[in-house]
């Protein structure tokens, strides 16, 4: 009952913001999350040469946000998914791909699906990893695309590398009936960055910092991003980049904080300050509706990927009711939550833990206790999400 309450008065807040409704009725969607992406290397220049040129040129298409936090937990790229197909957080404890695969879900591959679109996911790892296998069908994807189905022509670290996953995916969305949503997870720019065929072909020169964690990540993202370079030059090539809306985000950190003096060094930062090394953990997002004027979003929000299914929904003119998400084009003053029940709002970053309330840009000290309300709301969210996951609450909230 608690949670259907809650729920009754979520939905009774959504709405359809105009202008953004509808927008891009009908189109494919293409969504990409990237292995390791943080927000501090887009722009990035190192020796003088741009790390993620083809990003970089995507972001001046795209509407990008910058002010986007990583949500994950021990889940890590498991967890970025479910926040973007389920808006769902993680589980309190363990791993919710894990733990909660045998669950019923309303979650956005199944709403498309219901609205007509064929719904699949790429990744190039095998099926089991992360428990793929059995979660994607329970969050509505009709096929899972994995190694097993690739030709593994070319392997990289964990598995199929990005440039053979980017092109044998083009070939098969060129095939496929329209319109779809493709939910593609990139692999080769995991950590550590440095596996040989990688370092190889990545050719990028990271100068001071070569043979740090920092440099090989330098290197690996700019592999990344030629390849996603040539990803987007297919799609305009076949038709499919103007008939679809193509969105793209990093997953989570990316660089471990024993590594910090060396990120530092690089971006001028001092991250023995603790709301320093939280800014820069931001990880990109990227929407783009070709043909369509760069959107609005609330710039002042801060956001997090369990925005993101109903943000998508609501181009394509379907309502996204479930999840535990507000929309990017929302005006309200939402914070994006933390697992562990810290939070940020606006700009400033308050952990319930340690009774500190900070505004993340500039260390400035905030009264902990006018956030007391706030944080009684974000703690009620979390509760919402364990409870769904652990009593399997969705179709009780969905039922017709
Ligand atoms: C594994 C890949 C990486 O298939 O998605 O997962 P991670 O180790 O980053 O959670």
């Amino acid at each position: 009952e608690e949670v259907r309450d809650w729920f009754g008065e979520n939905l009774a807040r959504q709405r359809r913001p105009q202008g953004v409704f509808g927008v891009a009725k009908g189109r494919n969607l293409i969504v990409i999350q990237v292995e390791s992406l943080q927000s501090f290397v887009i722009g990035l220049k190192v020796g003088g040469r741009e790390v993620t040129p083809n990003l970089n040129a995507f972001a001046k298409e795209a509407s990008l946000a910058s002010n986007v936090y990583n949500q994950t937990g021990s889940g890590n790229s498991s967890d970025a998914e479910f926040l973007a197909n389920a808006a769902l957080y993680p589980a309190a404890s363990g791993v919710a791909y894990t733990r909660f695969a045998g669950n019923h879900y309303e979650a956005f591959p199944k709403t498309l699906q219901d609205n007509g679109y064929r719904v699949f996911a790429m990744h190039g790892d095998r099926p089991g990893f992360w428990n793929r296998g059995h979660m994607y069908p329970a969050l509505g994807f009709e096929k899972f695309i994995s190694k097993k189905d690739y030709v593994n022509d070319e392997s990289i670290g964990m598995g199929l590398s990005d440039k053979s996953f980017f092109r044998q995916s083009l070939e098969m969305l060129t095939q496929e009936r329209q319109p779809f949503y493709s939910f593609m997870v990139t692999l080769t720019s995991h950590y550590p960055y440095n596996f040989p065929r990688l370092m190889e072909q990545a050719d990028f020169d990271a100068g001071e910092y070569k043979g740090t964690v920092v440099g090989s990540y330098l290197a690996a993202i700019h592999y990344l991003d030629r390849e996603f370079g040539v990803f987007i030059k297919g799609l305009k090539s076949s038709g499919l980049y103007d008939r679809s809306v193509i969105a793209l985000y990093g997953d989570h950190n990316a660089i471990p904080r024993w590594d910090s003096p060396t990120l530092s060094k690089l971006l001028g930062t001092d991250f023995t300050k603790d709301y320093n090394w939280r800014y820069v953990q931001r990880v990109p997002l990227m929407i783009n509706v070709p043909g369509v004027k760069r959107l609005v979003w609330n710039r002042k929000m801060a956001l997090g990927l369990v925005n993101l299914p109903r943000s998508l929904a609501l181009l394509l003119g379907i309502d996204f009711n479930s999840g535990l998400g507000t929309d990017i084009f929302d005006d309200s003053e939402a914070p994006v939550i933390f697992r562990n029940g810290s939070y940020v709002a606006g700009e400033i970053f308050v952990e319930p833990a340690k009774k500190s309330a900070v505004n993340v840009k500039s260390g400035e000290p905030k009264d902990y206790a006018a956030y007391a309300g706030m944080t009684e709301k974000v703690r009620k969210i979390l509760d919402v999400s364990d409870k769904i996951l652990e009593y399997d609450l969705m179709p009780e909230l969905y039922r017709k």
